[in-house]
């Protein structure tokens, strides 16, 4: 891949005769700029042949042998089918291990259609095979051009981080190939599936048998608590469907994830249904206005269906008082949910369980290994009190699949519990991960997480020019606001300061992510504007590299406010 002409990353700002943040539209658009030089020296598909020969030749003598070998030769001789293999655990070692060591930056950043540009030929697909040589290049440029998640520097999600364990999990899980909802196919995988969703169930406190099953993810382990607890309410609107019903109420804070929302309009409840519990200034549920607000339904003649209590919210990562939601939800007979998608984990710490202290009195939990517990994506489980609910709910008895009349206990054929048919494995890299570390090392990590976001919070604390969004922080996430020196000392009017701080964050994050060296989540909250989160689920990072995290801020900072 040539090296293709860098765009102007950074302009000045901050006219301080307007107090006004400028967009600069030469920093917006540089894909046009970029493309049309491509496209002048070197024309359409012609460049575009020509880009790939280029890389062919770069990539020759690697994989030389692969030439003029095509995917039908991978099937009639084991020989090429090794080698292939062997090549590809190569390359993806050396991804790994060079954004892991820092080595490589965590993102080469190109808009849209510039991507398309420089790709060329590699994109399309078509009726001409193309060689496993061709392939292999086509992984390796692929690679390059993939946000290296596990980069110290890469703190933009509340998935980060790349175990190795893990992926191994997740390579063997594809070889595998097989389908999680039968014995007979899953067989050692539904096992597992068992032993850790009880395990899981353990943590939360659950004594008894319960229920669960890994989900594509915390959106859909949330439509699964709002359809048991409609379904434990309604258990005939399975068959019948919600003509005519009374109205359904689901509380949950208003900093909580919007999937609360989407399950309702999913679930045919609606999304105005969905009453937001304002939140104090930590972010936790106001309590007392959860209970107004059950009374208030119950007086119009409505029906509190469920409660969720966010453990870990998404931006301040804070975990709303379960114990004192339960007494209401007790009191009212209301499913109480928990979505612990984000902060669930820290139940595997002695030292910072107590954040969710009441979790066992809830009727369902959301928790999602793939969060702080490192594991690859996707793993979530919606984890139930009590058993034989999912199955109730979603039930179907397809006599093709879910014979009653099998050879072996049949009540390993877990998959009619599920709203899904064919069900991805996500189970063995979590179980892999655990026989690996034990739950000590599981402890570790979730400590360690929170030890550094607890020196960020100090850190950010101390500097000057940052400031944290709220005093209290709970989970291991630390939202902050940067004000450029160059701001302050403006005689600025409150709404001039507000306007020109929701655009510090958003022109940052443009900046790093061209530059490339680190990539940051940022958002407003409410009235709240723009303000960076730091959210520390890779166990790997050290103080370090976050005390170099905020001081490329500052440096962004200066090049762009100066
Ligand atoms: N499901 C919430 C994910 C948000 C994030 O990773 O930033």
């Amino acid at each position: 891949m040539e090296d293709l002409p860098r765009r102007k990353e950074n302009k000045k700002l901050y006219n301080a005769s307007t107090k006004t943040l400028q967009i600069d539209p030469q920093v917006r658009r540089p894909v046009e700029n970029v493309s049309s030089k491509i496209q002048g020296s070197l024309k359409g598909k012609e460049a575009s042949e020509n880009r790939e020969t280029r890389k062919n030749r770069q990539n020759r003598q690697e994989w030389g042998k692969f030439e003029g070998v095509y995917y039908k030769d991978l099937q009639t001789d084991s020989k090429v089918q090794k080698d292939f293999m062997l090549e590809m655990a190569k390359l993806l070692n050396t991804y790994m291990a060079d954004q892991c060591q820092g080595k490589v930056k965590v993102v080469d950043f190109h808009h849209p259609h510039q991507l398309q540009d420089m790709m060329g030929d590699c994109l399309t697909v078509d009726a001409v095979p193309r060689d496993l040589h061709q392939v292999l290049s086509d992984c390796k440029e692929t690679l390059k051009y993939c946000v290296k998640t596990g980069h110290p520097h890469f703190l933009n999600q509340l998935s980060t981080g790349l175990d190795p364990v893990g992926v191994a999990g997740e390579w063997l899980t594809a070889a595998v190939n097989t389908n999680m909802f039968t014995f007979e196919v899953g067989s050692v995988f539904v096992l597992m599936e068992d032993i850790i969703l009880r395990k899981m169930r353990s943590f939360i406190g659950w004594k008894e048998d319960g229920d669960g099953i890994f989900t594509p993810g915390g959106t859909i382990s949330n439509i699964y608590a709002l359809m048991l607890a409609r379904h434990r309410k309604f258990p005939n609107i399975k068959e019948e469907g919600m003509y005519g019903g009374q109205k359904m109420v689901v509380y949950t804070s208003a900093q909580s994830h919007f999937s609360i929302k989407k399950a309702a309009i999913i679930l045919g409840i609606g999304m105005n249904n969905v009453c937001c519990i304002p939140c104090d200034e930590r972010g936790k549920m106001k309590v007392d206005v959860l209970e107004r607000e059950i009374q208030r339904t119950l007086s119009d003649g409505g029906v509190p269906l469920m409660v969720n209590a966010t453990c870990g919210t998404t931006v301040l990562a804070a975990y709303d008082p379960v114990d004192k939601i339960a007494d209401i939800c007790q009191k009212n007979g209301i499913w109480l949910h928990v979505d612990g998608a984000w902060g669930g984990s820290a139940l595997l710490s002695k030292k910072y369980k107590y954040l969710l202290q009441g979790v066992e009195r809830c009727d369902s939990m959301t928790w999602n290994p793939h969060k702080m517990m490192g594991v690859p994506l996707q793993c979530s489980a919606i984890l139930v009190r009590n058993s034989g609910e999912l199955q109730s709910a979603n039930a179907l008895c397809a006599d093709y699949l879910y014979q009653t009349d099998k050879f072996y206990d049949v009540t390993y054929d877990t998959g009619d519990r599920s709203i899904q048919c064919g069900r991805h494995n996500d189970v063995f890299k979590l179980w892999l991960m655990w026989r690996s570390k034990g739950d000590n090392g599981f402890e570790d990590s979730i400590n360690k997480i929170f030890h550094l976001s607890r020196y960020l919070e100090e850190k950010v604390k101390q500097r000057e020019h940052f400031t944290l969004v709220t005093n209290e922080v709970e989970g291991p996430s630390v939202s902050f606001w940067y004000e450029p020196p160059q701001l302050i000392g403006q005689n600025l009017s409150p709404t001039e300061r507000r306007n020109i701080l929701s655009k510090v964050a958003p022109k940052i994050k443009e900046s790093m992510t061209l530059k490339g060296n680190m990539m940051l989540a940022y958002q407003p909250l409410g009235d709240l504007p723009n303000f960076f989160r730091i959210a520390i689920s890779n166990p790997r990072l050290s103080e370090s590299s976050l005390d170099w995290v905020l001081d490329e801020i500052e440096r962004l900072s200066k090049d762009i406010f100066c």
